[in-house]
């Protein structure tokens, strides 16, 4: 089932990638049951106190399976997957993945202006989300986003205040009868490897996030490949720190590519040094990643904190700048090898290898995860490649990474060119020895601590504040975090605003918290480019020389 809002590989091209066995042709819900007949006493999943075997996993994840169809959830169905870390998550995941049912990567932040335009654009059929989760309410949350779509859809809730008409997602799992007949049964609904497995969020230049559909073959290789080159197997401890929602740490290699070696998976709520310091040590850690912010935070709270991190090998640290500075620091204060990764939900993702030059892992956010990678980096201005070594915008083709946005067919057209490359909107270059660096980018996006913020999202909101005659978005440095959102701003005559006005004006519309400006600047005229838009560069310029 081929979903038409999809942009499919090139004929040819997917025939190569079958036979070079980049797409094995097993949806990953196939994998499942491998890795249950294979490791069924081994640990799989840790969250606190619960502990959970492959082959609990497996039992557990075709339970909730069948449920979901009998729910009435069919093959291709979304559902907007909206969870802290936690094992109810893993499988949530495994369930849909058995099912056919395609989840959406939603994170615990994202408010009613996310969910609901997200689970207008993917036309959801259900929700799952926590009871409450660090004091939000998310269930209530959940209705509200149901009961606005045209077809209402159903709220599965993890946790014990399960309301009435919400489904408990716990009691479902454990829906008893034999567990062979069920094996069998969801074998033969299992959906194409070439169908949607998921969908991830862009963190986006627009003013909704975009939508990224990943099928089953290409995310396996992603997967499959992420684990090979970080050497991930059976002794393998990772631990997931950063919202599992986001690529990253769910699939590069991250929770899943530890599944698919037979490895550990510990998941962790939160990145705060002294729950994972003591999580490192109780479990006995070997791998984590984490943003750079993480990363600083941690290389501080380590000396003092009177724990044991001797387990941890490799820490993987990605999802915006890092200066070969602080990534120098990074392996000698927490006693582990670094490894940088440059990746993308899109697609793309590079790695430097393990045991790497310090030179390679500490300058470089290393190379592409597969020879199939196509890498262009072109002039910014005019799209023609730049000379080798020269800085330039990156586009990118390959086996993990699709033609298109899902049912996005004029953010296509600016996002990708006419013949299937993805403008990534990052200044990279490329080292004589074939090793990326990010130098910048041209895209209109702010970085907070990795996660990634459309300016034009920020704008739109802010445009609606009465008050407000013209409004610009623009990334101000920050040494703990990177960059912050500051909000440039032109009022109408006579009128006042401040920063809290701001906050609670974007809040009240439902924007996730990570979002919102956290400095206001009102000028009585924004500079313009020729074509009329704020020219972001003088507005960036001119606020650091106002710090
Ligand atoms: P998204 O498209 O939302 O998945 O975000 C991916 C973007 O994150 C990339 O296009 C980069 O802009 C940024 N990014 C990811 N990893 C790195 C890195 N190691 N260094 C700099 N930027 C990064
Ligand atoms: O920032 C990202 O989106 C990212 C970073 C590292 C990513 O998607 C990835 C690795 O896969």
């Amino acid at each position: 089932m081929i979903d038409e809002g999809t942009v499919p590989w090139p004929e040819d091209l997917a025939y190569a990638y079958r036979t070079a066995d980049c797409w094995r042709g097993r949806p990953l819900g196939a994998y499942l049951w491998d890795w249950a007949d294979a490791w069924g006493d081994h640990v799989a999943v840790v969250d606190g106190d619960r502990r959970l075997t492959y082959r609990e996993l497996a039992v557990l994840s075709d339970g909730l399976a069948e449920q979901l169809i009998e729910h009435g959830l069919r093959r291709g169905d979304s559902v907007l997957v909206q969870l802290p870390n936690c094992w109810e998550f893993v499988v949530v995941t495994l369930a849909c993945f058995r099912a056919g049912v395609v989840p959406v990567m939603m994170l615990p932040q994202h408010r009613a202006h996310e969910l609901t335009a997200i689970a207008g654009h993917v036309e959801a059929r259900a929700l799952v989300v926590p009871d409450t989760w660090r004091g939000y309410d998310h269930q209530a949350l959940a209705h509200q986003v149901a009961a606005g779509l045209p077809d209402g859809a159903a709220v599965l809730v993890v946790g014990a205040d399960v309301r009435p008409h919400s489904v408990d997602v716990r009691s479902l799992m454990r829906c008893g009868g034999d567990v062979e007949a069920r094996r069998r049964r969801l074998d033969g609904l299992a959906p194409s490897a070439a169908d949607v497995a998921l969908f991830l969020l862009s963190g986006g230049t627009t003013a909704v996030p975009k939508v990224i559909a990943r099928t089953h073959d290409d995310y396996e290789y992603n997967i499959r490949r992420c684990a090979d080159v970080c050497r991930f197997s059976r002794q393998t401890v990772y631990l997931a720190v950063l919202p599992v929602g986001h690529n990253f740490p769910l699939a590069n290699p991250g929770v899943l590519g530890t599944l698919h070696r037979g490895g550990r998976v510990v998941m962790l709520p939160s990145p705060r040094p002294e729950q994972a310091f003591a999580a490192i040590e109780a479990e006995g850690v070997t791998a984590t990643s984490v943003v750079p912010a993480v990363a600083i935070r941690w290389m501080e709270a380590v000396d003092g904190s009177g724990r044991d991190l001797s387990s941890l090998r490799h820490i993987h640290v990605g999802g915006s700048m890092l200066s070969p500075e602080v990534a120098g620091a990074i392996g000698p204060a927490l006693g582990c090898e670094l490894q940088q990764v440059y990746g993308m939900a899109e697609g793309l993702v590079c790695y430097t290898p393990v045991d790497a030059p310090r030179s390679v892992a500490n300058t470089t956010q290393g190379r592409p995860l597969s020879p199939f990678d196509e890498l262009l980096v072109v002039h910014p201005m005019t799209g023609r490649p730049v000379p080798p070594g020269a800085v330039g915008e990156l586009l990118v083709r390959g086996p993990y990474t699709p033609r298109g946005y899902y049912r996005a067919p004029e953010q296509n057209a600016v996002s990708y060119t006419p013949d299937g490359w993805y403008r990534t909107g990052d200044l990279v270059r490329i080292t004589p020895r074939g090793n990326l660096v990010v130098c910048g980018r041209v895209k209109d996006v702010i970085n907070r601590a990795g996660e990634k913020i459309s300016a034009a999202e920020i704008e739109t909101l802010a445009q609606d504040i009465p008050d407000v005659a013209e409004a610009a978005a623009v990334s101000v440095p920050d040494a703990v975090v990177g960059e912050r959102v500051c909000l440039v701003v032109r009022l109408h005559p006579g009128r006042e605003l401040t920063l809290d006005r701001v906050a609670a004006a974007l809040t009240e519309r439902g924007l996730a918290t990570f979002k919102v400006p956290e400095r206001l600047v009102v000028l009585d005229d924004l500079p313009h480019t020729p074509l009329g838009k704020p020219d972001k560069k003088a507005l960036r310029l001119l606020l650091t020389r106002a710090a």
